[in-house]
């Protein structure tokens, strides 16, 4: 018997303190297994969006703006902000009522900052476990706040439904460089602060980036937070996309660099020459099909690395 049925049970009739606590300990890591379990496998069909983007892009602020936006339509929202910097009290998220305005009144809101400690690898799993909390609880809409297109964001890309990416205006040679994490992750990219000269050439360039033959569109526009410009525009885009069934949110590349992992452990020294095609794949240089064909034909021909 669990020692946090009691929790459990307040968490069941929706109680928020019962919620905060509970995603306190995730936090600790404490009693994750019997949490686990006690949630349910297919909570309701709520919404899990991640907004994430270089820091100082706008997130918090256009999340703020966003919560707005979903309770205008009648919904339930919850929000994880999740910065590794800023310690859960002292971090902007709650120190900020003009950037994500706190709405203290509202039990149709609720907001927790999540920090990872330092060096900690896990917080993908702890954020799958407090967003499965959130569902369950339930809300409508689950917002997640993340930094950059790091690896830990692409984790916690396989668990939301949609990740919104925004980019600054004037970007430049730093879109260039994301471009790669830009390819990966985005459902979505806003050209956030789009008050802010450049706006439309760096709409155009993204537009150039993503408009690859043979890859799936992904919608491309211009919001601002701060002005609260385009956000019915975005929750309607965002609405708008296929919600991503389960088995399509897992890492593909990670189940196909163990595939190339144990084909060369079993072919002995022989390292099977996939990674360049992999590599271009990513680059979308090669859409999917081409992709898969070169691999077979690499692995059929037997042809090795160097
Ligand atoms: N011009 C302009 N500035 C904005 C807009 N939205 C946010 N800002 C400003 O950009 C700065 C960063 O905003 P935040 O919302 O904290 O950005 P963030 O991406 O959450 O930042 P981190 O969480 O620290 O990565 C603040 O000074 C905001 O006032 C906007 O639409 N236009
Ligand atoms: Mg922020």
């Amino acid at each position: 018997m669990s020692t946090i049925e009691p929790l459990l049970e307040r968490f069941r009739r929706r109680d928020r303190t019962a919620l905060a606590r509970l995603l306190t300990l995730i936090a600790r890591g404490e009693q994750r297994e019997a949490i686990r379990a006690a949630l349910p496998r297919n909570p309701g069909p709520s919404r899990v969006v991640a907004v994430t983007g270089n820091g100082g892009v706008g997130k918090s602020t256009l999340v703020g703006q966003l919560i707005g936006v979903v309770r205008g339509r009648g919904r339930t929202v919850a929000v994880l902000a999740c910065d590794p910097e800023s310690p859960l009290t002292g971090g902007a998220l709650l120190g900020d009522r003009v950037r994500m305005p706190g709405h203290p009144e509202d039990a149709g809101v609720f907001i927790r900052s999540v920090t990872a400690p330092e060096g900690h690898e896990g917080i993908a799993d702890d954020i799958d476990l407090m967003i499965k909390s959130l569902k369950a609880f339930p809300f409508d809409v689950v917002l997640v706040e993340t930094a950059g297109v790091g690896q830990g964001d692409t984790a916690v890309r396989d668990l939301v439904d949609v990740v919104v990416l925004l980019v600054q205006p004037e970007s430049g040679d730093e879109l260039q460089w994301q471009k790669a994490g830009l390819l990966e992750v985005a459902d979505v990219v806003v050209v956030h602060k789009a008050d802010l000269p450049g706006a439309e050439r760096t709409e155009s360039e993204v537009r150039d980036l993503l408009n690859l033959p043979g890859c799936r569109p992904v919608p491309v526009l211009r919001a601002s937070g701060g002005r609260g410009w385009g956000l019915d525009e975005l929750w309607g885009v965002v609405e708008s996309l296929p919600t991503r069934r389960p088995e399509e949110r897992r890492d593909r590349r990670a189940l196909l660099r163990l595939v190339q992992q144990q084909l060369a452990d079993r072919f002995g020294q022989m390292s099977i020459a996939v990674a360049p095609v992999l590599e271009r794949w990513s680059r979308r240089e090669v859409d999917d099909r081409e992709a898969a064909d070169e691999v077979l034909k690499a692995l059929i021909e037997g042809r090795t690395e160097r």
